[in-house]
């Protein structure tokens, strides 16, 4: 089952704002934003991908899930590497999860718990590799 959510409006009171210095040393890579979960993302090839939570991101841990997907529709589980990282924009590297591998599951899901240790703004930034080069660079924004 794929749970569609919206991330509420940014610019609501966060009460991270302000006491969380931004690190100088914030990765400038970037990560463009995803569609919102459930949606099909393109990947080169013909390929694409699927990702969604197993529940609303809140405090605790929820599993995302990315399903991928050959030219042909068929699910595909040998063509790309899928990392993420998860983390607080406002404060970044504070609680970040650093860069791990999503894991192949039986039913042939990459998963990769997302832990949410406070209230406000998070991101998880997904990489799908090929042959070890980022292919898909993106991330995901939601409120907690
Ligand atoms: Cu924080």
């Amino acid at each position: 089952m794929l749970l569609l959510f919206t991330a509420s409006p940014s610019g609501a009171a966060d009460p991270h704002q302000g006491t969380h210095k931004q690190s100088p040393a914030a990765d400038r890579t970037d990560y463009p934003h995803l569609p919102k979960p459930g949606k099909k993302v393109l990947l080169e090839g013909g390929y694409s991908f699927v990702y969604s939570f197993d529940k609303s991101p809140k405090m605790g841990t929820s599993i995302l899930k990315i399903e991928v997907f050959d030219p042909s529709g068929k699910k595909d589980t040998t063509t790309f590497d899928i990392r993420g990282e998860t983390d607080m924009p406002s404060m970044r590297g504070a609680h970040s999860s650093g860069s791990q591998p999503f894991k192949l599951s039986k039913k042939g899901d990459y998963l990769l718990p997302v832990n949410v240790v406070m209230p406000g703004g998070w991101e998880v930034r997904i990489t799908i590799l090929r042959n070890g080069k980022p292919v898909l660079r993106g991330t995901y924004g939601f409120d907690v």
